[in-house]
């Protein structure tokens, strides 16, 4: 799926700013407003951004079901004879969209985009009542999982040992009970754009290069034209052309896309076909698996990075373009090279960041909660076709990103207790990813802290990526115990023969809290945490990445585990460095991208 862009042939509207805003208060099986009528008693809601903290009430924060959102749009005379698209970026986690009261899309998972044709519907000139409803409930049908009503949980207790749900919630008034650790921002919270193509128009571009200069290309298009793709090189200069449809280019002596500090090298495919045109930003590397190592560009590469999430105060999960780059930079300051978008794909824009900023991204679906208390949830959950299909549209997506250099089918599902259930739900998906993805990317699925002797599913993945607490919630406050049981561990994995990335490790830090003895909470432990760890990791040739949980403290469900929020951050919610953050940096501006573990 394009991106929208505003070019010689194409334009684009943006449809960002404040829009009327409604808490649904009917039964949440269905909207209950009418979508025809302005909207009863609106309030007003800055779009993009999750609505939950725009206004200081409970009722906003902590509503159950479907909110509206509602503005007129019109479509100006100058797009006579051309297609005119809706864009939605994300609406979390269910939307439906109505044109004066004419239903025309729906779409399901909070994460990824979705359009509405509205050639025909809006003619050049006229102006129509946009509304669009989301649901923002979660449950065993949903991606990331949430509880059922009446279902008593315990989220994070069978490897915490603490609920962080209490059970009464299982029969309180109806509430969300999300399956997972970070708060359930909803609303429109990408952006919404409009924008035309030619009649005849350039559908989709896949591009697949490869180190020796050539790019294997496809276009999809709608109507009669020819296709030319011409490629220019990362100064801009014409560098290769073909015609076609399909076929290959070559470039030659091709500069490589590599992560920072190298040059994240990015070269252009522009394609034409009839009125249409399209530039599609492209990156010559390649990657992929050979023993324990990870190979981009033919090259031993290490992961130095984060598990983020999309959060920022005052936006929630919302868009924030500078918190985008604020973030990136922050990741060159700590000497960062990679990151996981844990636990969701992350707006579009910020893959275009990470290409151009060199930052290799291992690009996760929001399968997060598959798992609890109450039984093999993969013979209980109705999730195994909306799974395959957020998958499906996030390689859709995010195929062509040079950045993305790994697919994660999920986060911590149960894969210890129904070890032969879980492979059979999880060996189709990776199957899927790999006959899907058009440069055929490493797939992963991150596995939480379990006994690792009775899952079979996470040693058949291609990268073996582990979440691990060991001194944080096993061990506390014990870091020679815990690197004695990481290591006991490690042995483990080493004989697996497989690359080992740690995708999660880390320790609850208040910001300002000091401790001489290092105690748990400390920004001491904090950095004496990341420095034990470090050593161990150091000492395995085949462990070839680490990604501190979290980059920053994010919003969460309340919990008697969460003060404020997640406090795992290396930085503040308001990106203020914590004393660990210095220490990691230090470690990572001396590890080199490449060869660091031969
Ligand atoms: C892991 C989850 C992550 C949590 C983290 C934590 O993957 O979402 O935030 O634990 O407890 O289990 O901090």
């Amino acid at each position: 799926m394009l991106y929208p862009q505003q070019n010689a042939a194409r334009l684009t509207m943006s449809l960002d700013g404040v829009w009327d805003f409604a808490l649904d208060h009917g039964d949440p099986a269905a909207p209950s407003l009418d979508p025809a009528q302005p909207l009863p008693g609106a309030e007003t809601a800055a779009v993009p951004a999750s609505f939950n903290d725009q206004k200081p009430d409970r009722a906003w924060r902590d509503h159950y079901g479907w909110v509206f959102y509602q503005r007129r749009i019109t479509l100006p005379r100058a797009c006579a004879g051309q297609r005119a698209v809706l864009r939605f970026g994300a609406v979390t986690h269910q939307a439906k969209v109505w044109l004066d009261g004419e239903f025309i899309a729906e779409h399901r998972g909070g994460f990824l985009p979705f359009e509405a044709d509205l050639t025909g519907r809006l003619a050049p000139g006229a102006s129509g009542l946009l509304t669009v409803a989301a649901d923002n409930r979660v449950s065993h049908g949903t991606l990331p999982v949430g509880n059922e009503p009446g279902q008593i949980a315990f989220f994070g207790s069978d490897n915490a040992g603490i609920p962080s749900v209490e059970h009464a919630k299982a029969n309180a008034r109806p509430q969300n009970r999300p399956n997972f650790d970070f708060f359930n921002y909803a609303g429109i919270q990408r952006p919404v754009t409009l924008y035309t193509t030619p009649a005849a128009y350039i559908a989709d571009i896949t591009l697949v290069p490869h180190c020796d200069g050539r790019v294997d290309y496809r276009v999809e298009t709608v109507g009669e034209g020819e296709v030319t793709v011409e490629i220019l090189d990362p100064d801009g200069r014409p560098a290769a052309r073909a015609a076609g449809a399909a076929g290959s280019v070559t470039v030659l002596q091709p500069r490589l896309w590599e992560p920072w500090p190298g040059t994240p090298n990015l070269y252009t495919a522009r394609v034409t076909f009839g009125e249409d045109c399209y530039d599609e930003t492209f990156g010559i590397r390649e990657v992929r698996v050979e023993g324990t190592r990870l190979l981009l560009n033919g090259r031993p590469v290490y992961l130095k990075g984060f598990g983020k999430h999309e959060d920022s105060p005052l936006h929630g999960r919302g868009f924030s373009e500078v918190a985008n780059v604020t973030d990136l930079h922050y990741m060159h300051w700590f000497g960062a090279n990679a990151l996981r978008t844990s636990h969701y794909p992350y707006a579009e824009e910020f893959y275009a960041l990470c290409d151009r900023e060199g930052i290799l991204v291992i690009d996760e679906t929001p399968a997060v909660g598959i798992g609890g208390a109450d039984g093999d949830p993969y013979k209980t959950y109705p999730l195994a076709e909306h799974h395959r299909q957020v998958l499906a549209e996030m390689i859709e997506r995010d195929k062509n990103h040079p950045c993305v250099v790994m697919w994660s089918l999920g986060n911590e599902p149960d894969l210890e207790h129904y070890p032969q259930s879980a492979y059979d739900y999880w060996r189709p998906l990776y199957q899927q990813a790999h006959a899907q993805d058009p440069q055929d990317r490493p797939v992963t699925l991150v596995c939480c802290q379990n006994d690792y002797t009775k899952d079979i599913t996470t040693r058949t993945m291609d990268v073996v990526c582990i979440n691990r607490y060991y001194g944080w919630y096993n061990l506390s406050g014990d870091l020679d115990a815990a690197c004695a049981a990481l290591n006991e561990e490690l042995d483990f994995w080493q004989a697996v023969g497989k690359p080992v990335v740690i995708t999660e490790y880390g320790a609850d830090t208040v910001n300002g809290l000091h401790d001489a003895c290092g105690g748990m909470f400390s920004e001491e432990y904090q950095a004496e945490y990341y420095q034990r760890m470090g050593e161990e990791f150091d000492k395995r040739p085949f462990f070839i990445g680490e990604m501190p949980w979290n980059f920053a403290d994010f919003a969460t469900i309340q919990g008697p585990m969460r003060v404020g929020g997640n406090r795992k951050g290396l930085l503040t919610r308001d990106r203020r460095p914590k004393l660990a953050a210095h220490t990691l940096r230090r470690r990572w501006t001396a590890i080199p991208n490449f060869d660091y573990k031969k």
